[in-house]
């Protein structure tokens, strides 16, 4: 490594927290020298260490002809062929199934719409638009269809939000730490602008009659997905969605229209939507029963778990990386989410919770949405553990693992968010910990990566 006198610099700063953490203002300053991408300072002199070679009169092959021609549609980079999904169907029914966002290759806070994670319960239907309607029927004045023009007549909004199953990071209940990179562990959550009509506009144009308290709503799909959702929920900031970060929705995602509940679990963001009946009482699907429930240490399930709570997740470096440049600086980032509201806070350690410093959140941070974090570290080139610990603005803490199986036993599926924890060795090789060895005693069975 050629960052010594650099390094100096950056000690002088001060570490904020141990094995190396260091202050997140250092982010705004220019000079730091981060692992293998050097950058300069302004104004260093050429030809110091990790100074950019001076373009000689070799040109590349792509400088000595024009370049292609214009596309209707783009599509990423030939060199980027590995930031992709990451497939699982089922081994019984190949429509049932997920793919994985690869959280861990991208960087912001929005998810190319390419990308955005997929569960089907029963594959992507082919809908053609203009044979496809919206009813809302049930306890209201009148019943009303929607087509997409119809639709399309509303003010259309737009929120930026998560999309999480209910079932992600569900291998973090398994007495075995997976060892499959951050985005195919975790990666059963997007973040999107998504922009369509205000479900309240719609029921009140229906009209609610009295005693009405959920909503039945289902999906035009092989499976004819259905759930029931309280009422409450699709007046206060529900979307009947009909684009995805700017472009009409993917198939993949519920073309023409689906619903996006900010903050709720994903199984009741019912894709390629076709009804929602106002009813007295929930319809106890097999998706709110069989599916989707928390089997709690008593022995009740707990139902209807609809909030997504606070999350955090380390996705640079994180599991099968290799910190390349040795000991050295290296930028600790990842992504925060709460189904409650906005991000307050992000913690990172690198002394296995020993310790923890603020990280930087990235503006604007908006609730119910991925939030960016950063953080810079000093990699002294001996283990080390980096942990991710988020806060949201009601309060709520994301536990530790220990802490998570304490209140919710060893028989959850669903709503895992447990701090994470990844090793470094000292080759720099970064791999999936689990705090505690102990929790191996109870015996209980593994849980196979599934997704319901
Ligand atoms: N009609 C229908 N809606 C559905 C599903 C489905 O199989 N059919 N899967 C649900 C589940 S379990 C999740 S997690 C989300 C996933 O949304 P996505 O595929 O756009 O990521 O869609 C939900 N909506
Ligand atoms: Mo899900």
């Amino acid at each position: 490594m050629s960052d010594q006198p650099v390094a100096r610099l950056a000690d002088a700063a001060g570490a904020v927290a141990g094995n190396g953490i260091l202050d997140r203002r250092l982010l705004l300053r220019q000079g730091l020298v981060f692992g293998a991408m050097a950058w300069l300072p302004p104004g260093a002199a050429a030809g110091q260490a990790g100074s950019p070679r001076v373009p000689g009169s070799s040109r590349p092959p792509w400088m000595r002809e024009p370049g292609r021609e214009f596309s209707p549609y783009g599509v990423p980079a030939r060199f980027e062929q590995e930031t992709a999904r990451f497939p699982a169907p089922n081994r019984v029914q190949r429509n049932n199934g997920a793919s994985w966002t690869p959280l861990h290759l991208l960087e912001g806070t929005i998810t190319p719409n390419g990308l955005h994670f997929e569960r089907h319960h029963n594959g992507v239907p082919d809908i053609d638009p203009g044979g496809h309607e919206l009813l809302i029927h049930g306890l209201v004045n009148r019943a009303l269809a929607f087509s997409v023009p119809d639709l399309l007549r509303y003010p259309l909004e737009s929120r930026t939000c998560f999309i999480e199953c209910g079932g992600n990071s569900n291998a973090g209940w398994n007495r075995i730490p997976s060892r499959s990179q951050a985005g195919f562990f975790h990666g059963l959550v997007s973040n999107s602008e998504w922009t369509g009509v205000p479900l309240g506009v719609l029921l009140h144009e229906a009209g609610v009659k009295p005693g009405a308290k959920w909503v039945v709503a289902e999906g035009a799909d092989a499976f004819a997905m259905h759930v029931s959702i309280p009422l409450a929920k699709l007046q206060d900031d529900a979307l009947l969605a009909l684009y995805q970060n700017g472009e009409r929705l993917r198939p993949e995602n519920g073309y023409p229209m689906r619903l996006v509940l900010p903050g709720w679990e994903g199984v009741v963001n019912v894709k390629w939507m076709r009804r929602l009946e106002l009813t007295d009482q929930p319809v106890m699907a097999r998706n709110e029963t069989a599916r989707y429930t928390d089997l709690m240490p008593d022995g009740t399930a707990r139902m209807f778990s609809f909030v997504m709570e606070v999350k955090s997740l380390i996705t640079s470096p994180s599991s099968g990386m290799v910190l390349k440049g040795g000991p050295g600086l290296y930028q600790v980032t990842g992504l925060a989410w709460s189904g409650r509201g906005r991000i307050r806070r992000v913690e990172i350690s690198a002394d296995n919770g020993r310790t923890w410093a603020d990280a930087e959140l990235q503006e604007p941070v908006l609730p119910k949405a991925f939030a960016r974090f950063r953080i810079p570290w000093r990699w002294s080139g001996a283990p080390a553990v980096l942990k991710s610990r988020a806060t949201d603005e009601t309060g709520n803490v994301q536990p530790e693992r220990r802490e998570l199986i304490a209140q919710r036993g060893r028989h959850g599926f669903y709503h895992y968010n447990g701090i994470v924890n990844w090793s470094v060795d000292e080759n720099g090789v970064l791999g999936h910990v689990y705090d505690e060895v102990a929790a191996q005693q109870t015996g209980t069975p593994d849980i196979d990566a599934d997704w319901d």
